[in-house]
């Protein structure tokens, strides 16, 4: 590309012919975070402890720590954080490829099945449906299920009951079509982790971990304003912390859009 195409884009920016979406949720000691069965350990939530506010502690400045899980809000899930995608020498937040962190996004809205069906399966004929109206999804395309489960709060958003949780996710054939069909770089999604909230009982357990990230291909969770985006057309930007031989991270997700 062009040196001149880049400076359009700048141009566009700033004009607002192409806007920027904020795809994240806000991170506060509420924000959700994935509730493992007996005996795994849990995540903690994210926390926050201020260090000073102008006063003794710091005249002049204002500043926190905080802590939380590396998997906690919207966050991303890097390879090395599954058992598949352990032994990949650029598989962890340090090591990977920024490059493959920017890419165009393709958006599959099943919003009304997941209101209809809280444990809806995404299926390879869902994903081809949305091909023969919208295109067939690139190479190096990050693929953003849609289900409006961001606009949940509270326990909704979890969605637990008695048999444990309920929220839409990918089937196994779903994911093996997008990773050797498709070569996609990612897979994303409104709900609190990647994968339907029965998926420890599909087979594999937690297909997209662990067909994604044994493909050494990336996850995005607890991403908002799906609904914001077209199903082609936007770039997703997407870099985790570079935390050393991290698993993952919370980060800022951003969308560029044309107005
Ligand atoms: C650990 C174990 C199971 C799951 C997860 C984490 C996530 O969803 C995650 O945030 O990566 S399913
Ligand atoms: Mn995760």
């Amino acid at each position: 590309m062009s040196a001149q195409s880049l400076m359009q884009l700048a141009g566009a920016l700033s004009t607002g012919t192409v806007k920027v979406v904020d795809l994240t949720q806000v991170l506060n000691p509420e924000t959700p975070v994935i509730q493992l069965p007996e005996p795994f350990a849990q995540s903690p939530a994210f926390s926050s402890e201020l260090i000073s506010q102008f006063d003794d502690d710091g005249p002049a400045w204002y500043w926190n720590k905080f802590s939380c899980g590396e998997h906690c809000g919207t966050h991303f899930d890097a390879p090395g954080h599954w058992i598949s995608g352990q032994d990949y020498s650029d598989g962890t937040t340090d090591t990977l490829d920024v490059n493959q962190l920017v890419g165009p996004a393709c958006v599959l809205d099943f919003s009304r099945e997941s209101a209809d069906n809280n444990d809806f399966v995404l299926e390879p004929e869902h994903i081809k449906a949305w091909e023969a109206e919208h295109g067939e999804i690139e190479a190096g395309a990050w693929v953003l299920m849609r289900t409006d489960w961001h606009k949940r709060s509270g326990a909704d958003f979890l969605n637990i009951d008695e048999e444990g949780p309920h929220s839409p996710g990918p089937s196994p054939a779903a994911m093996q079509f997008l990773i050797e069909e498709r070569n996609i770089q990612g897979w994303g999604v409104e709900t609190v982790g990647t994968d339907a909230g029965a998926a420890g009982g599909f087979e594999p357990p937690f297909p997209a971990h662990f067909m994604m990230h044994g493909a050494n291909k990336f996850g995005l969770a607890s991403l908002a304003n799906l609904d914001q985006l077209p199903a082609k057309g936007a770039i997703i930007i997407a870099p985790p912390l570079k935390i050393e031989n991290g698993s993952g991270s919370p980060l800022r997700v951003l969308a560029l859009v044309p107005a």
